[in-house]
């Protein structure tokens, strides 16, 4: 037998401890469904995780058509063959019994079967007689960051020359539009500076608003590794909650949510102070240094300890750190990108790192992390709010060469205007200038701020709602039209993980019935629209996944993203690779930037850079004058309060984020036994000295406002900051008994009932991290207790009083190598 652990209990299994400049030791997870052996296991299909950014890659084992299980793969670079929780029981969800089999459309107020042909001359005649009407700026697609690349590539081709259309963007703008922006802001152009492997070679590794235990557990197990292995790193962390990061941290800065700028301009104002700045670098390779050094003359510790409310020796401690690294590993999420400074945060990072020089090599990286699988695909398709290829649209040549890729005329490219964000394509839909909203593969009746407002808006007569999803989730529910898609494991294609691994995933069972690929599903519209190129051929010419992925390498030539190195055939059977990959990088590339910065010159930039404050956009003209020689930009930004502060009505500040065992709307989490039973339903959690303030304890039910509307859960007392309260985001209404929270008779417990309206003046994202609340009780708990973990940030801060968080006999995964997790690594209640 080979030795298992309970990894809901142990969520990060066993240690494998490595020295610093070691190779990361293989250890191979896998989980079986009960009572499948290993050697009734058909075939071994491979894969990668879709449920974060990491891109564990993984094996699907399938008996017939039935999936059964799935094992870590040893040889791959991003995890060595290590599986988180959510890979190793997600895959349960595909074989729901109520997955859609059958597309829907609306007859009479209801949503009933019909064929494909009926549901997509539904959308094709509308689509239409939009057109003819009110033109494309009619039809809009929201789509996601979880499709692969050959589906955003073609929805990308589609969208904007086949439509014409201006409104196409991801829920990767509620997720990584931050990211995207910040690496724009400071190189010109998008594209992942460092990648996993630094975590091997730091010596110190710096995590801001970045839970990674909960959120890329597998990389949160290569830093567990190292910290017991020879020469372990400091991790300094900055997050108002007890992360397990916080808890295994040399320095852990808890700052007010929303003060992030502050913060970062203290560090930066004590790195400058006590001259650890690489001024070579920063004049070989970067402008606007000067700008900094203003900008933050005056944000001493002191200054930022009256507005953080963290001492000052805590900032001056960490700065320290951050200034004597040798090899600094920085990452950057939602902490920083869900608020109302997001760029102006996660650019100050960036900073950090040119100012010592920080880029390039082993062990010195930055990562501006995504969040969604494939998240990364988004926007290098252009199906986000950029064009393809990381092409500037404001640029002519670039738009000229796409318009050649494409064979069409480039003003057949709509780029009069920036590309559409999500945001603003809700407004216009509020507004009644979008009619038609294609949304494929996100959720955003439970994801979206204010829910009200957006069931509101997805509701109304004049807004025909096409919904492409597994399930009949919240937002199909409001839909017109209802796709069934198939999904991963169902369907083949590639997708780039955060550190630009790409990974093939490959076809392992058939589709519940008549569920179709996405791809097909686009590929479909755009032959019955009979989309043509400027030769009267066919727009999109390819048919499959392959020549789809054929055709986006000829769109990438010669751009950062470079994939014309990549063939299916190469992510065959060993590890992901890393683009760029082309014929200089036949093998891929580790990092960014080892020679300079490449991407920034005025010509090849792919964006002349927003002002961190208003979000104006700059001119080519004064970035030409700026940065004529395409070096790295430091830029600097002055700290601005958040924009709902507490008051004596909503006296609390409120968060919002994830727990390990879920993954955003749990439509498969949910319904994957062992991670719903680790996490059944929606808490609030409390700090210890204000649960005490005001004589509420663990299990109470509570009610938490805010302006937009509220929420009902139970208690957690924790050891987070005073002050504030966190609620998880990944509680809808779908397994609820009964319809919408605050239209039905159940209770709301979605998070984004509360969330307000109201995005990063240069992303576009969203603000779930900062609002102010109320919290009331509605009843004493009398002895129960908050489903909320015990493993996680959301420990309770007395161990013991609540029932450890277990999986079970039904949970118990294989490690090879084995061994028992060490309890002291697990603290939070298992013992
Ligand atoms: N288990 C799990 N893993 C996931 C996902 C999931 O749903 N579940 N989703 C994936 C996706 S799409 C994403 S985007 C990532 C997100 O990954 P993370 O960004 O790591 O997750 P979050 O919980 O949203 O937020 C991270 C931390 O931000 C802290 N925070 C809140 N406000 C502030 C602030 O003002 N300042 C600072 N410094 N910190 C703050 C919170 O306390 C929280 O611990 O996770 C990915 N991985
Ligand atoms: N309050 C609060 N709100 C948040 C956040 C937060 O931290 N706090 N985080 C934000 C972030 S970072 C993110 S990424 C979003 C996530 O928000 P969503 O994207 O809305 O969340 P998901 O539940 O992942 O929704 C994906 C949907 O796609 C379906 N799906 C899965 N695979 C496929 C496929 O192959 N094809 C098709 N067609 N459909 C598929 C799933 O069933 C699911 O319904 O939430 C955001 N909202
Ligand atoms: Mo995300």
């Amino acid at each position: 037998m080979e030795p298992s652990v309970d990894r809901i209990a142990y969520p990060w299994g066993s240690r494998t401890p490595y020295g610093r400049h070691e190779a990361w030791p293989t250890r191979v997870d896998a989980y079986l469904a009960e009572g499948v052996e290993p050697e009734k296991v058909d075939r071994w299909v491979q894969a990668a995780s879709i449920l974060h950014s990491d891109g564990d890659a993984m094996d699907i084992a399938v008996v017939g058509n039935r999936m059964v299980g799935v094992r870590g793969r040893a040889t791959d670079r991003v995890n060595h063959g290590r599986l988180g929780p959510k890979d190793l029981f997600g895959w349960q969800a595909n074989g729901s019994a109520d997955r859609l089999t059958r597309p829907l459309i609306r007859r009479d107020g209801r949503l009933v079967e019909c064929g494909w042909d009926t549901a997509m001359d539904r959308v094709v005649s509308r689509s239409r007689a939009l057109l003819d009407e009110h033109g494309p700026g009619s039809l809009g697609f929201y789509t996601s960051g979880q499709l692969f690349l050959e589906e955003y590539y073609t929805l990308a081709v589609l969208a904007r020359a086949g439509i014409g259309t201006n409104h196409l963007d991801g829920n990767t703008r509620l997720c990584t539009a931050t990211a995207g922006e910040a690496l724009k802001e400071s190189f010109g152009c998008d594209g992942q500076p460092g990648c996993y492997d630094d975590f091997d070679h730091a010596d110190v590794i710096a995590l801001f608003g970045h839970n990674i235990a909960e959120t890329q557990p597998v990389q949160w197990m290569r830093i567990l590794d190292r910290l017991e292995g020879a020469a372990p790193p400091l991790l300094v962390c900055v997050d108002p909650r007890p992360t397990q990061v916080a808890r295994r941290s040399a320095v852990h800065l808890a700052p007010r949510v929303g003060t992030n700028v502050a913060l970062m301009n203290a560090l930066l104002h004590e790195i400058i102070r006590t001259d650890r700045v690489d001024h070579e670098y920063i004049e070989a390779h970067t402008v606007g240094y000067e700008e900094l050094t203003e900008q933050v003359r005056k944000c001493s510790p002191e200054w930022a300890a009256g507005i953080c409310d963290v001492p000052a020796a805590r900032i001056a401690e960490a700065a320290e750190i951050l200034g004597n690294a040798d090899q600094l590993t920085s990452t950057v999420l939602q902490g920083f990108y869900q608020s109302h400074q997001a760029t102006a945060a996660a650019v100050q990072v960036n900073n950090l790192h040119l100012l010592r020089g920080m880029l390039g090599r082993p062990g010195a990286g930055v990562l501006q992390m995504n969040g969604q699988p494939t998240a990364e695909n988004t926007r290098e398709c252009g199906a986000n709010g950029d064009l393809p290829g990381f092409r500037n649209w404001e640029n002519a040549a670039h738009v000229a060469d796409l318009a050649k890729v494409w064979n069409v005329e480039p003003s057949a490219i709509p780029h009069y205007a920036p590309p559409t964000h999500a945001m603003q394509m809700f407004r216009y839909a509020e507004q009644g200038s979008i009619r038609m909203l294609w949304i494929s593969g996100t959720n955003p009746a439970v994801s979206l701020s204010e829910l009200s407002r957006i069931r509101s808006i997805l509701t109304q007569e004049r807004l025909f709602v096409v919904v492409q999803d597994l399930f009949l989730t919240e937002s199909a529910q409001l839909a017109d039209v209802v796709l069934p898609a198939a999904t991963w494991g169902e369907k083949t294609g590639t997708f780039t993980n955060a550190d630009r691994t790409v990974h093939l995933s490959e076809k392992a069972v058939d589709p519940p019935g008549e569920a179709r690929p996405d791809l097909e599903v686009f590929l479909d519209y755009a032959t019955r629209m009979d989309f043509r190129d400027k030769d009267d051929g066919l727009l999109v010419k390819w048919d499959d996944p392959e020549s789809a992925f054929e055709a986006w390498k000829r769109c990438s030539v010669g751009h950062p993203c470079d994939y014309t190195g990549i063939t299916y055939d190469k992510l065959r059977g060993g590890s992901g690779v890393q683009w760029p990959c082309n014929d200089e990088a036949p093998d891929g590339t580790e990092r960014l930037y080892r020679d300079g910065i490449a991407w920034a010159h005025p010509d090849l930039c792919e964006s002349y850079g927003k002002d961190l404050v208003t979000g104006a956009a700059d001119s080519v003209v004064e970035y030409r004058s700026l940065n004529p020689d395409g070096k790295a930009i430091v830029k600097a930004a002055p700290y601005l309060p958040p924009h709902e502060e507490p008051s004596p009505e909503y006296p609390f500040q409120l968060t919002t984020g994830r727990t390990i065992y879920h993954f955003h709307t749990r439509t498969k989490t949910g319904r994957a036994p062992q991670l719903n039973a680790a996490a059944p339903d929606v808490w609030v959690e409390i700090s210890a000295g204000d649960a005490e303030a005001r004589d509420l304890h663990e299990g109470d039910l509570v009610e938490v406002t805010t302006p937009r509307g509220a929420l009902r859960g139970r208690l957690r007392v924790t050891g987070l900051r005073t002050g504030l309260l966190f609620v998880p985001f990944h509680y809808g209404y779908w397994d609820t008994p009964a319809g919408h929270g605050p239209d039905g008779d159940t209770p709301s417990r979605a998070a984004n009932e509360t969330t307000v309206t109201d995005w990063d003046p240069v992303s576009k994202q969203p603000l779930f991290k900062t609002a102010a609340a109320a919290l009331t009780l509605v009843r004493r708990g009398d002895g129960a207790t908050a489903p909320a973990p015990t493993t996680t940030a959301s420990a309770p801060v007395r161990s013991g009083a609540v029932p450890a968080t277990a999986g079970g006999p039904g949970a118990y995964a294989s490690q090879v190598p084995g061994g028992l997790p060490s309890p002291d690594t697990q603290e939070g209640g298992i013992r």
